[in-house]
């Protein structure tokens, strides 16, 4: 796919996608949505790339969905369907991607654009960054995902609190609320990000792909469940290429030469 929305950037062991609408702040239209998902579908398909940075061109991360868009549509236009067909396959599409997302927040994330900082693994944020959850400055709940993600990772008043009263919380309060994990000057966000991408890149990639998903679905086990669904996993990675290098390479004192398998 040829992408007009968004970069793609491949280089070694790391693919970068920047939302590129910067004049709407990087809002999404339908084609950014697709792209976006697109991309993230390319990146984990291709064994070379063992870690994905999401961000956004400009001033702005995203500012959630382009309004401008929407109202174009007119009255015909059913929001619950814009949904289905397009941020929920974003959202789906970067859970389920065995492998880490680093979204990059440059600035603003607003609406739908919090939903998807939100779905990344880590968040390595600018000080310049903010997060407002503006659907309810359109009259909207919080949508794309912002409603599972958020009260697990600050709790339920907090999180309500932001959807109610939309307001911005700031890079610095959401280091302490735990939601994001990095916070940096605006000039120094990139070099940051690579400083985590770059061992990232060359680690054991299955297991880091296995751990998102088992987090993900220890929501919805008991503790039953999850410890044997750990144990499964882990006879996974005990037949890795990774496990036996990891090992040696203990026993021997010398660094893991990890393939990502
Ligand atoms: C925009 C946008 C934007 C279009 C800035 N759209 N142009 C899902 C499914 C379906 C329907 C509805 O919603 C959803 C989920 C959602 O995401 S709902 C929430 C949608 N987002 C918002 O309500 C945020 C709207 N934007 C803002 O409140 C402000 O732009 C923020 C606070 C993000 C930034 O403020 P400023 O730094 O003061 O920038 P600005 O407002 O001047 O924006 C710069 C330009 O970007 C401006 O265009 P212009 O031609 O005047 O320079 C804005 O119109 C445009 N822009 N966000 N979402």
């Amino acid at each position: 796919m040829n992408y007009e929305t968004i970069l793609y950037e491949a280089g070694p062991g790391v693919a970068t996608i920047t939302l590129n609408r910067p004049d709407k702040l990087n809002a999404f239209n339908d084609q950014m949505i697709r792209e976006a998902t697109d991309a993230f579908k390319q990146a984990g398909r291709d064994n070379s790339v063992r870690v994905i940075v999401l961000t956004g061109s400009g001033r702005a991360f995203s500012s959630g969905q382009d309004l401008a868009d929407v109202q174009s549509r007119g009255e015909g236009f059913s929001i619950g369907e814009h949904l289905r067909q397009g941020y929920h396959r974003l959202i789906k599409q970067m859970v389920s991607l065995e492998k880490p997302i680093i979204a990059a927040v440059n600035g603003v994330a607003a609406g739908a654009g919090v939903g998807v900082a939100l779905a990344a693994d880590l968040r390595i944020v600018s000080e310049k960054a903010t997060f407002i959850l503006a659907f309810s400055r359109v009259g909207l709940v919080p949508d794309s995902g912002t409603n599972w993600f958020l009260p697990r990772i600050i709790g339920y008043s907090r999180a309500y609190e932001l959807a109610i009263t939309a307001d911005r919380l700031t890079a610095q309060k959401a280091l302490e609320w735990g939601v994001v994990n990095v916070v940096t000057t605006p000039e120094t966000l990139m070099e940051t990000v690579a400083a985590w991408t770059g061992p990232l890149a060359t680690g054991p990639t299955l297991a880091y792909g296995l751990a998102k998903r088992a987090m993900h679905k220890s929501w919805n086990l008991s503790l039953d469940e999850a410890l044997d669904y750990e144990a499964h996993l882990q006879e996974i990675c005990s037949r890795s290429h990774d496990f036996e290098e990891g090992v040696n390479a203990f026993l021997e004192k010398r660094e893991a030469q990890f393939r990502g398998e």
